[in-house]
């Protein structure tokens, strides 16, 4: 299977004012403290552990008069994010992005699809979580921007003055996998519906079982020989199993569901980049959720209970 070891390196991203509730700044510090690094390392896996980025230093302005929160400083984690992302893709590295809430994908994923770009190489998100997060700050009826990355990263309108060159190559639709979606807002679905883009929600997940649709989706990647990009909110999963999120929805995805999903993308090779984002220590119960997230990870690197034969 996987012929060559990546090269890992781990990044914080302590960002909170995307979300409703305050919290996941703490995340990355609850991340290592359940053995994220040390887990990794038990692999033989060369991993670097880069720290936490510092808050960015921004200026309020652009955000004015928008239906976006705190615009202005997740613009500039974007940014900052944007780069480092490039960056450590560039080197070889495959990073591991530790939030923070998902507003931080808008700077992960961007700075992702450009090394793809410039690698003319397809780019490819898989996202897992219990919301699609496509609202524009036209559709939000909260206004919080960790609701609204996967829009910003389809091109979306509403986010003028985010980066600093406006331009870029967005990503298309038909490239982004939303995966055990079951809470939409009302535009939200009918802008997820009308750009087309691949949505799994639990119905399917319970109709069709996690290998069936995983399969569906590694074999589309893989046949184009993409870079598949995952983003894990801890809300994918069921609140039973992970209680340490903001915006819990009952019905999600189980500890076996998400085991399998794993192990099947480190079969396929095609993982390059992780966000792992939406913990919130302030919620968890006795560090539960950061456990399940450390195994899950465990199990994208390859980590088998038990040896198959
Ligand atoms: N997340 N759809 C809701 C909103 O406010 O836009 C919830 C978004 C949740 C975002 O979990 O990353
Ligand atoms: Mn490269
Ligand atoms: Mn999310
Ligand atoms: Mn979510």
């Amino acid at each position: 299977q996987n012929a060559e070891k990546p090269r890992l390196a781990v990044l914080g991203a302590p960002v909170e004012v995307g979300a409703g509730r305050r919290g996941t700044l703490m995340g990355p510090a609850a991340l290592r403290t359940a053995g994220l690094v040390a887990g990794l390392k038990e692999l033989d896996l060369h991993i670097e552990d880069r720290g936490d980025l510092a808050v960015p230093v921004f200026s309020e302005g652009n955000g004015a008069g928008r239906n976006a929160r705190h615009f202005d400083e997740i613009s500039a984690w974007a940014r900052c994010l944007s780069d480092h992302s490039y960056d450590l893709l560039s080197g070889g590295y495959f990073p591991i992005f530790l939030g923070g809430d998902h507003s931080l994908s808008m700077g992960s994923v961007h700075g992702a699809m450009r090394h793809c770009a410039r690698h003319k190489r397809e780019f490819f998100v898989l996202w897992l979580d219990a919301h699609a997060d496509f609202n524009t700050p036209e559709t939000s009826p909260s206004g919080n921007m960790h609701g609204m990355s996967t829009a910003f990263l389809c091109g979306e309108d509403g986010f003028h003055g985010f980066f600093e060159h406006d331009s870029f190559e967005p990503l298309p639709p038909q490239n982004l996998y939303i995966f055990g979606l079951r809470s939409v807002d009302r535009d939200e679905r009918a802008l997820l519906r009308e750009r087309g883009v691949n949505v799994f929600d639990m119905r399917h997940l319970d109709e069709f079982g996690a290998s069936v649709l995983m399969r569906k989706i590694i074999e589309e990647v893989g046949a184009r020989d993409g870079h598949l990009h995952v983003s894990l909110d801890v809300d994918f999963l069921d609140p039973s199993i992970a209680p340490g999120a903001g915006t819990p929805v009952p019905g999600g995805a189980t500890y076996r569901e998400a085991h399998l999903i794993m192990e099947m993308l480190y079969d396929s090779g095609l993982v390059r980049s992780l966000d792992v984002v939406e913990l919130n220590p302030f919620l968890d119960e006795r560090g539960k959720s950061a456990c399940v997230l450390v195994d899950l990870i465990g199990s994208l690197f390859g980590r088998q209970i038990i040896e198959r034969i």
